[in-house]
């Protein structure tokens, strides 16, 4: 199982995969941006790592034709997004339909796009968290895989909650990507995903509180 990794910075979930011990290989990282600190991560690992500038390009549709000929030279089985910060145009997504996935810091329908944690804290929901789900061209609303309950405390700040969401995102992020390397997950017509345990049949997919 061939993955490509995409990132725009730090890469702590790019780290995460990388330390799984998971059944794959990360057959290359691609960056947005050339100061994104993953990149050396994947360097100092024997990965070839790629910065593409999206500021380079005329416009969105040609940065993602740009990235899409490099990633496509890795013949990846599962392309994922880890703290990638650019919308994908929808033929990009259509490209990698059923195998592009996203670990988003919030439960998922809410709090899609920027700034998670300060808007959950500032709505004083008690129960936070974040989750991976498959992408589809409509914004952080591609179906579920796994998501991951963070409890919010009275004195958390944004950056209290998200340290505490991003440790949970380390657990979930490889698990997802050890099931799509199982080929245990099992995407509906329904829009709904589903795991398949031992026996083979199917049970909903979840993770307790972390
Ligand atoms: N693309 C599609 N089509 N569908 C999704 O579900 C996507 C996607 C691209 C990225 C990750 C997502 C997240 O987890 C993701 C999901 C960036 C933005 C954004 O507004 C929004 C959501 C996500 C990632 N980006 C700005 C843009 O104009 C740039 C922001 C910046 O550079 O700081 O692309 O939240
Ligand atoms: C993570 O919290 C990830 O969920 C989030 O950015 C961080 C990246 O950290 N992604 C988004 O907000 C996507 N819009 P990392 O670079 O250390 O993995």
């Amino acid at each position: 199982m061939k993955l490509v990794v995409l990132i725009s910075g730090r890469g702590s979930n790019l780290q995460a995969i990388l330390d799984a011990g998971l059944p794959v290989e990360v057959a290359a990282v691609l960056s947005n941006r050339k100061s994104a600190a993953g990149l050396q991560l994947a360097e100092a690992r024997g990965i070839p790592a790629h910065s593409l500038a999206h500021t380079e390009f005329p416009d969105r549709a040609e940065f993602d034709q740009a990235m899409m000929r490099v990633i496509d030279g890795y013949a990846p089985d599962l392309v994922v997004l880890a703290g990638y910060m650019r919308i994908l145009s929808d033929a990009f997504v259509q490209h990698y339909a059923g195998r592009l996935i996203n670990i988003h810091p919030s439960l998922l329908p809410s709090y899609p796009g920027m700034d998670t944690h300060a808007r959950a804290l500032a709505d004083g929901v008690k129960i936070h968290g974040c989750t991976v789900h498959l992408v589809t061209p409509v914004l952080d609303r591609g179906p579920v895989i796994v998501q991951a309950a963070v409890a919010v405390r009275s004195d958390d700040t944004a950056e209290t909650l998200g340290a505490r969401v991003l440790a949970a995102e380390h657990k979930i992020y490889p698990l997802a990507i050890r099931w799509f390397a199982e080929r245990r997950l099992v995407f509906g017509d329904d829009g709904k995903v589903n795991l398949l345990n031992d026996e083979g049949s199917e049970q909903s997919v979840f993770y307790p509180g972390a």
